[in-house]
């Protein structure tokens, strides 16, 4: 059969990297200076956020974030979450991964597993067939578990938001925020290709810098290469 000389050179997929952790573990902090630092190598990438990042998904969270889901039990938030994902991955993370940009995303399918199934008790296996649904291969490529004890983060999430109320999560109590940074810790073991924990104690910059340096291996040096060859 004689080659297709005519059909498009198929664009590489960008690269997914999620960031995860508690309440004030300094996510949204860390997707700033990250975007930034790929900005400044002449990367294209955007940032987004769960739930939220798409215009239905933004109006999911609030509704999710009021806490009007939550008499409906963590089975019942779960599903909208998923549905807000569902939204976000078809709006806004395949095309630009497909158009082969960097997507740096603050929190995702992890905080699911984190918040409504361990925290949650809701069933591993309804979790797992969610993520299945709603993610299917659009998986990341990173995930940075940003990991502050509780304590620390609550408060940092408390100044933060000054004399604003504490949402439907940041209102649960010490032994919750606790179970939580354990949940991402054991995400963290049970695929430790895909994350790295980082400890957020340190200064932000430092904590970039421990970012930049893993970002910058796996893969903007083998991207580089990788055009460098084509
Ligand atoms: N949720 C979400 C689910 O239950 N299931 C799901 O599937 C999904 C996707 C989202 C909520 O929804 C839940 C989880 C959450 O409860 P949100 O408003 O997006 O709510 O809240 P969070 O994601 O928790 O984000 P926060 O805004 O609370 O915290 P961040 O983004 O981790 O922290 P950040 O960067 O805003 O920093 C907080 C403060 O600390 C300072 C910052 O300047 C800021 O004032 N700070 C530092 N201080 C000292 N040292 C450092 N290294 C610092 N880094 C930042």
């Amino acid at each position: 059969m004689t080659k297709d000389h005519t059909s498009p050179v198929p664009q590489p997929r960008g690269r997914f990297i999620t960031f995860e952790g508690g309440e004030g573990a300094g996510k949204s902090t860390q997707v700033t200076l990250l975007l930034d630092r790929l900005r400044k190598r002449g990367i294209e990438a955007i940032a987004t956020r769960e739930p939220g990042g798409s215009p239905h998904a933004e109006e999911l969270r609030n509704i999710l974030l009021s806490g009007l889901v939550a008499p409906l039990g963590a089975e019942a938030e779960a599903l909208v979450f998923s549905a807000a994902r569902i939204d976000h991955l078809d709006q806004k993370i395949k095309p630009a991964l497909k158009a082969g940009m960097f997507v740096v995303c603050d929190r995702f399918a992890d905080s699911t597993r984190a918040y409504q199934g361990t925290l949650g008790k809701v069933d591993p296996a309804f979790i797992h067939a969610l993520e299945a649904v709603a993610v299917g291969d659009t998986r990341p490529d990173l995930t940075i578990i940003l990991d502050v004890p509780a304590e620390i983060g609550l408060q940092r999430a408390s100044l933060r938001r000054a004399d604003a109320n504490a949402d439907r999560f940041e209102g649960e109590n010490l032994a919750f925020h606790q179970g939580l940074r354990q949940a991402f810790l054991d995400i963290a073991k049970q695929e430790p290709q895909r994350c790295i924990v980082i400890d957020a104690t340190l200064p932000a910059e430092k904590i970039s810098e421990l970012i930049w340096a893993d970002v910058e291996r796996r893969f903007v040096t083998v991207d580089s290469q990788m055009k460098a060859r084509s």
